[in-house]
């Protein structure tokens, strides 16, 4: 019989000791050997003497632990003269435990059961300090997936490059070729029994293939190139011992620099149809990368780059799943490897319909709440598009995505966290998790503290890890004991007695953003950062930004937004679902109670007291941010109500609230300006709401103060200036905007100027009813309705200088019309300044909808400007220095009150 030794040096260091424990298992198989070694380390902490075998010693006498899988040849051999009933142990990745006499036996459905009932040994052991006399237990997880995501991204673009185009290097991303931080990483992942780790990237396999028809297109050195091949076998070994199948995310289409330039193309383009080229190099690229990492599963992305949902449908079944079966052919393999869609800019379940029949291992993927953290009662539009992938019958992944609204405050409610992964089974029909870090994102694998060194993300955000896994495992622990089982670990970690209280300060200040942001704020995405604030302006009209459609309805209860509470309040109408002002005096509490929790705690905190205070200081400044938010919606809800009643006292009493929340994010500016390097991980012009981010501006509260200060300033200004002129319907002026000469190529153009009566259309009777004031010097280009929504718009054009073209967008949901720029779902929809509503509600056509106007600036040349199918109007060209004051012109055909956000500017 072959004996092996483990863990040498330990095992010399523990001869003395007595009592000696046997480990019988196969040491052939990764998880097994990794799971034995766990054991023996946690029995010689605790003065065992172990020694470790693949078969059970004959006449053996000592304590003896017996692993293994249920069915396996080794396992049969080790348990042949016991009749262990395991009939029952048929769950993926369950396992049991029994002891019988002087033996303990774990048993797996596979490797990963047999890991996790010998991880759960060593928790029980390393929490006891024995190995038990006797156990019998039974466990297997509830979601089949538990995942975290890296990302391999960084808050900036590199230069010459855009969005998501991140080669693998050791310039760019010095921590992916540390092995320590790996080793970490993914002993924190097992700890909390996560089994997928995924690698997001824009075109990952220009970094990790070389092709034969496409030498030119890897974008790495030879020497990195090794770097990388070295880094991802270490990865992946270490994460398979682990149970950890990892994933690799690519975005489409998009294609490497040296391989753009050397076509003379784009990297990214999302009007670009798919081209021979283009569909034959991806196939090329994921065949090679199947190939060669045949145990690395695929995350696709169908978009952000990507025409039409014609264009989705053909890629992944003509590109992305033959790019698959190839590279199996091509090492013989008839196993697919699952191949995971993303519901993110596609019609998912359109896609799914086509795809199963072509390839079975399937699994789909959709944002939880988007990409913020709002609620555990989801519904509405995207709770819808759950159900029907959940039901599409293959494995139904949620991803908790970016959490832009949590950013970058320490978050661990287990409470909220429970409560969002039992919604993911019962609303949404999902059995599995994709995690995103808390914070920084962005900027992994470091946390956004102000800290020399950098924390690590992993580190502070232990909790966020644990709470996570702990219910993905199981999603129904009883709530009584989860409270206890929180105290404990936050006990164990800062100190006996402190638990309690600092429990209590995660779950009230782990209501604070989600409640906020479901109730005021204009997007989930992470084109709002929602901890740095919003301008009265954003709350008295957030549509003027463009509120994300189906964010009100599926991120959140049923409730009202604060224009129609104004209303409803005006009009003496009942109130429906969650309020905004039930939502604010909520978060003063829960801000309040956090406080008195964390205080609570901090006599009893004697270990890890410098992270305690770092916890501490951002309870204060949840709590402080909820009294800002909660100040400025009261001035707010006076100013709407100004907007009915044409009192001034109105504005009189909203005034003091204003001022009120400066005071407060003063108070958080103190707070934060040393302990904080940023709020927001994402530091690119993707960033919009409450301010733009460009080249890593306005990222910190003491940044945005002074446009705090501003907004309280110009509003004590206008009201003082209604009281002068004795006048409360003070009209603001902008000015008018100037055309520029352009030439416009398409043929048979015709152009129409921008007023009363005018036809828009070559094909439509729909004319201008009335139009902004500002735009009424400009001239538009007449397109053929029908020619729109069949086939699109295409604006060619010649300029010779710096031009911005005045785009209308329909201010409607009708699939008749174009969608706007979004960058909800197309990162690239900010390349020409396009993002943000210039002038809302500018004009009205007969028999259509308002008019939002939108600008995209071109440099001197020929250009084209291609539009997705829909109606859109080009309404004219103007100097491209011209810069407009963002505003509502206020022409719209709803009866809602008139715009009141001027009082701000
Ligand atoms: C976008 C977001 C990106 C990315 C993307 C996605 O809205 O701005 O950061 O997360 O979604 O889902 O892939």
């Amino acid at each position: 019989m072959k004996y092996l030794s483990l863990c040498f040096l330990l095992l010399i260091l523990s001869c003395a000791k007595t009592k000696h424990v046997v480990i019988v298992g196969d040491l052939e198989l990764p998880r097994l050997a990794f799971a034995i070694d766990k054991l023996s380390g946690v029995l010689l902490e605790n003065n065992y003497h172990v020694t470790v075998s693949d078969r059970l010693p004959e006449n053996n006498t000592d304590r003896t632990i017996i692993i293994g899988e249920k069915g396996s040849e080794n396992w049969n051999l080790n348990t042949s003269d016991l009749n262990i009933d395991d009939s029952s142990l048929t769950e993926k990745e369950g396992f049991q435990i029994m002891s019988f006499g002087q033996v303990t036996y774990i048993e797996g459905t596979d490797a990963s059961g047999v890991l996790y009932g010998a991880l759960d040994l060593v928790d029980h052991i390393s929490e006891t300090k024995v190995l038990p006399d006797s156990i019998n237990k039974k466990d297997a997880p509830e979601m089949v997936l538990r995942g975290t995501v890296i990302g391999i991204q960084k808050p900036e673009y590199l230069p010459g490059r855009t969005v998501y185009e991140y080669p693998y290097t050791p310039e760019n991303f010095p921590w992916f070729y540390d092995k320590d931080l790996w080793i970490e990483y993914l002993d924190m992942m097992v700890d909390n029994r996560y089994n997928s780790l995924y690698l997001w990237n824009g075109h990952p396999f220009a970094s990790l293939v070389k092709l034969e028809d496409y030498p030119f297109a890897v974008e790495v050195s030879d020497e990195d190139f090794k770097k990388n091949e070295e880094i991802f076998k270490f990865v992946t070994e270490e994460a398979n011992k682990r149970g950890i199948w990892v994933i690799q995310m690519f975005y489409n289409i998009l294609v490497s620099k040296p391989f753009a330039e050397h076509y003379g193309i784009k990297t990214q383009e999302r009007s670009r149809p798919i081209t021979p080229l283009l569909a034959d190099y991806t196939r090329k690229s994921i065949a090679a990368f199947i190939e060669k990492y045949p145990n690395v599963g695929l995350l696709t992305t169908l978009g952000e780059a990507m025409n039409t949902i014609d264009d989705d449908v053909e890629w992944f079944t003509k590109v992305i799943i033959p790019g698959v079966q190839d590279g199996l052919q091509s090492i013989g393999e008839t196993n697919e490897p699952p191949i995971i869609l993303r519901g993110h800019d596609t019609d998912a379940p359109l896609v799914m319909e086509r795809a199963l029949p072509l390839y079975k291992n399937l699994y789909t993927m959709n944002k939880y709440n988007g990409e913020s953290l709002t609620t555990y009662e989801p519904r509405g539009p995207w709770a819808e598009t759950h159900r029907k992938l959940s039901e599409a019958g293959s494995t139904h992944i949620s991803n908790v995505h970016i959490l832009a609204n949590l950013e970058p405050f320490r978050y661990g409610s287990p409470d909220f966290i429970q409560k969002s992964v039992k919604a993911m089974h019962s609303i949404h029909g999902a059995n599995a998790l994709h995690l995103f870090p808390q914070t920084s994102y962005w900027d992994w694998p470091y946390a956004p503290d102000n800290t020399e060194p950098r924390l690590l993300e992993m580190q502070r955000d232990w909790i966020w890890y644990k709470a996570w896994g702990r219910y993905a495992w199981n999603s129904q622990h009883d709530r009584t004991e989860e409270i206890s089982f929180w105290q404990d670990q936050l006990s164990q970690k800062y100190g006996v007695g402190s638990g309690e209280g600092i429990l209590k300060a995660y779950e009230e200040a782990g209501e604070i953003a989600p409640k906020t942001l479901r109730r005021f704020g204009i997007t989930e995405g992470n084109r709002q950062t929602l901890l740095l604030g919003m301008f009265a302006s954003q709350l008295v009209n957030p549509y003027k930004y463009r509120v994300y459609p189906g964010f009100y309805e599926s991120c959140g209860p049923v409730g009202e937004i604060l224009l129609e509470y104004a209303k409803k309040e005006w009009e003496g109408e009942p109130h429906v679902g969650e309020t905004p002002l039930q939502i604010i005096n909520e978060i003063v509490n829960h801000g309040k109670a956090a406080v008195e929790g964390i205080e609570q705690a901090t006599p009893y905190v004697i270990q890890d007291v410098t992270e305690f205070n770092r916890l501490k200081n951002d309870i204060y400044c949840y709590n402080l941010f909820a009294n800002f938010f909660s100040e400025k919606v009261k001035a707010a809800m006076l100013v709407l109500r100004y907007s009915y009643s044409n009192n001034i006292e109105d504005l009189d009493q909203a005034l003091p609230h204003l001022e009120k929340s400066v005071a407060y994010y003063q108070e958080l500016v103190n707070r934060t300006k040393d302990t904080y390097l940023y709020a927001n991980s994402m530091q690119t012009e993707l960033r919009r709401i409450p301010i733009r981010g460009n080249d890593g501006k306005n990222k910190t509260w003491e940044e945005l103060l002074p446009h705090y200060q501003k907004e309280l300033e110009v509003f004590k200004h206008n009201i003082e200036m209604l009281k002068s002129d004795n006048n409360d319907e003070i009209i603001k002026t902008f000015k008018t905007l100037e055309p520029v000469e352009v030439l416009v190529l398409n043929k048979e153009a015709s152009r129409f100027s921008l007023k009363k009566g005018q036809k828009v259309y070559s094909d439509n009777e729909a004319e201008i009813d009335e139009v902004a004031k500002e735009l009424r010097h400009l001239t538009g280009v007449q397109f053929s309705d029908k020619e729109q929504q069949e086939n699109g718009t295409v604006l060619h054009f010649k300029t010779d200088k710096v031009v911005k073209i005045l785009v209308g967008y329909f201010n409607t949901n009708s699939f008749t019309v174009l969608a706007p720029p979004t960058l909800e779902t197309n990162a690239q929809a900010n390349n020409r300044g396009q993002a943000d509503i210039k002038i809302a509600n500018a004009m009205l056509v007969s028999g259509l909808y308002p008019v939002n106007i939108y600008s995209y600036r071109y440099e001197p040349g020929e250009h084209k400007l291609v539009l997705g199918k829909g109606r859109v109007l080009v309404l004219g060209f103007i100097d491209g220095q011209e810069k407009i004051v963002i505003h509502d012109a206020g022409i719209t055909n709803k009866e809602e009150g008139k715009a009141i956000d001027w009082l701000f500017y």
